[in-house]
């Protein structure tokens, strides 16, 4: 049984330590291809605004997860490497959110203007999103490629990108700028794409890394996690309408920009025909005064309530399957699934 799990702030700390060594290697790259100055500061600023601000969770999670499965703390090389692979995920979520803070003409992210808002960056913040995410393609090649895993590794970050992808144009399509029509709405699948595959990544990758290759475990891992994920969106949906936005570093913008989300979804359960009128005609409107009416339907509806039921739910649900992993001797540890739901859970911010 592994001792006390270091402290957050510690591992927090020591992720972000690795930081300046991810950022100096993929400038070194630059600098090898004789780019200018302006080129090469460039490159690190998209970085260095995009990266090191964020939860970071889910790359530190990584390193958590191969520490349970070893059962020891991570030290010099090793840890650097694990590291390493974790900040490869907390690049592909940056070019995830570069792009879709676009997409969903978002305001501000991790307590900062979103990349596209900032002076002189616009459009280039497209470019800027493809680059870190051909960014984690460069440290795998230069990390890994001797790993028997390597193909592995390629191959999950490849899928959940384009299963992420698929989520996002159901996201896009089902919820267009210009068209409400409340009816076309719907969750289940949108919740599955969208995050839940994303999720799976950080314990898939450190099971690669500790050397698990049965296949049976990988696929024990994703039935868990994709519950898991689900909740991940429905928290993060919730918290875009309900959370004060100075302590999540994000406005939220679902209800002004029209999107199909778990809160919609469940207050358009429970309205009255009066209500599902009043959101057909302030949903989806730029409008601050229209969105105040939405919230209203919501709070009459208590989506709060609801909210805080399917959590607990959720909660439920997610340690059933992770009692089903064997307490003593299996290549999994349940305590990989509860650490990462500790991580997660009841977020209020
Ligand atoms: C989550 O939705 C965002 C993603 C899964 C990004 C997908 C982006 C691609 C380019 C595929 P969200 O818009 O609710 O996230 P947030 O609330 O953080 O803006
Ligand atoms: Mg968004
Ligand atoms: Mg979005
Ligand atoms: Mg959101």
């Amino acid at each position: 049984m592994l001792g006390p799990r270091p402290d957050v702030a510690y591992n927090k700390k020591r992720f972000l330590q690795v930081f300046p060594l991810v950022v100096e290697e993929l400038l070194d790259a630059l600098k090898a291809e004789s780019m200018s100055e302006e080129i090469v500061e460039w490159y690190r600023r998209n970085l260095e605004y995009n990266l090191p601000g964020a939860k970071l969770n889910w790359g530190i999670s990584l390193v958590d997860t191969v520490e349970i499965l070893r059962g020891k703390l991570l030290e010099g090389e090793e840890y650097r490497k694990a590291a390493i692979l974790g900040w490869s995920i907390e690049l592909l979520q940056a070019y995830f959110l570069v792009a879709d803070d676009i997409m969903d003409a978002s305001i501000t992210r991790h307590g900062q203007p979103c990349w596209y808002h900032v002076e002189g960056v616009n459009n280039i913040a497209i470019n800027d999103a493809c680059m870190l995410e051909s960014a984690l393609y460069r440290l795998l090649k230069r990390h890994f490629r001797k790993e028997s895993y390597y193909t592995d590794l390629l191959e999950l970050f490849l899928d959940s990108t384009y299963r992420t992808e698929i989520g996002q144009l159901i996201d896009l399509v089902t919820g267009p700028k210009d068209r409400v029509d409340l009816s076309k709405f719907s969750i289940e699948r949108h919740l599955v794409y969208k995050t839940a595959y994303f999720s799976y990544l950080p314990v898939a990758l450190a099971m690669h890394f500790h050397g698990i290759t049965n296949p049976e475990q990988f696929a024990l891992a994703q039935k868990i996690i994709i519950p898991l994920g689900e909740y991940f969106q429905v928290q993060d949906d919730y918290l875009d309408c309900y959370a004060p936005p100075e302590e999540r570093g994000k406005i939220g913008t679902d209800i002004i920009e029209n999107k199909n989300t778990w809160v919609v979804n469940v207050a358009l359960q429970h309205v009255t025909p009066a209500q599902r009128k009043i959101l057909d005609e302030n949903y989806g409107r730029k409008d601050s005064e229209c969105e105040r009416r939405v919230k209203e339907v919501f709070a009459a509806v208590d989506v709060e309530g609801k909210y805080k039921a399917f959590e607990q739910a959720a909660y439920e649900r997610i340690m059933g399957l992770v009692r089903t992993i064997p307490a003593e001797g299996g290549e999994l540890k349940q305590e990989v699934f509860t650490a990462y739901l500790s991580k997660f859970f009841r977020y209020t911010m």
